[in-house]
């Protein structure tokens, strides 16, 4: 999850495991609860200065059962509870680090110049420009201490590179997840999203395809420049075959960049940097054979390159 916005207020007894937040103050009021809960894995800041959260007073049976494996703004977590003090009797964030949120993202963010509020003026009008965030899906910046900082949970944690996952929603490397809607492709039986400038060349173009070398695919999508093109095939196999068929597609150990990733719903991806350019292999088994999406682009290898690819694949449903 990414969040992002002026301040929140959640329920009680909650885990907040994975996440991005990011407030222009301190956020996440109505502590009491979410204390009780787990807090692992986070990317916590504010953009202001002082603590990430103001908070009543609380008891013992109040206490989390684990805080550890997060990033803060500030270090001084918890404004009002003597945070400090209960993080040494409870052993909580020993593994935390605390971060500056303009640098540890690979895109830069832009916070807020104004203090937002609320007034009935406002009902029906478009909210002013300076309260707004311009950021892009907060993908940890090669080199940051986000990088290989958190903890694996089970049956939670995703697919990750490195030795550790990294702190938040995204791992650096393998883009982020598809926000936004997913289009049923009658021809590919598919459903994806399809990134900003990307177009679909199989209904619109279909002359083109022969020109890009990519015949035989259900569906072909390009970028505006078709410096990246993605083929949607599937491949007819039966019963245990289609593992067979599976495993190969992602058994080339040559020019790999990652280990085989295991994504959503068995959707296997593994990144190549072949000689014509970077090659995302994807392949999922299905009830008549294996989806297989080639996603090949000729830019440099880059967090930036990446992202669209991974952006595509991982929007895959069927
Ligand atoms: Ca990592």
């Amino acid at each position: 999850m990414v969040g992002i916005g002026r301040s929140g207020r959640l329920g009680r007894c909650m885990d907040a495991a994975g996440n991005t937040i990011l407030n222009r103050n301190p956020g996440l009021e109505g502590l009491r609860g979410f204390v009780r809960g787990w807090i692992v894995d986070n990317v916590w800041l504010r953009t202001t200065p002082g603590a990430l959260t103001g908070s009543g007073a609380f008891g013992e049976a109040d206490i989390g059962s684990r805080i550890d494996y997060n990033a803060y703004s500030n270090g001084e977590v918890f404004a009002g509870i003597g945070y400090k003090g209960l993080a040494e009797k409870h052993g909580w964030d020993k593994h935390s680090v605390v971060v500056d949120w303009q640098t540890v993202f690979a895109e830069p963010v832009k916070a807020p110049a104004s203090q937002p509020y609320y007034s009935e003026k406002l009902q029906g009008q478009e909210l002013p420009k300076d309260w707004r965030f311009e950021h892009s899906l907060l993908v940890p910046k090669a080199g940051s201490k986000l990088l290989d900082a958190g903890t694996v949970l089970p049956n939670l944690t995703g697919p990750y590179l490195g030795k550790a996952p990294d702190l938040g929603a995204n791992e650096a490397g393998l883009g982020t997840a598809w926000y936004g809607p997913r289009y049923w492709d009658t021809l590919a039986d598919v459903a994806y999203g399809i990134p900003e400038g990307w177009r679909s060349m199989t209904k619109d173009d279909p002359g083109k395809q022969a020109i890009i070398g990519m015949t035989g695919a259900q569906a072909i999508l390009a970028n505006g420049s078709k410096t990246i093109t993605a083929m949607i095939l599937l491949e007819k196999a039966q019963g245990e075959g289609r593992w067979e068929k599976l495993q190969q597609l992602v058994a080339e150990e040559a020019h790999a960049v990652t280990p085989v990733l295991e994504f959503q719903d068995g959707l296997l991806m593994r990144l190549y940097n072949r000689p014509k350019g970077l090659t995302l292999e994807v392949a999922r088994i299905e009830p008549e054979g294996v989806l297989h999406v080639l996603i090949q682009n000729r830019q440099r290898d880059s967090e930036v390159s990446r992202t669209q690819m991974f952006q595509f694949a991982r929007s895959l449903y069927r």
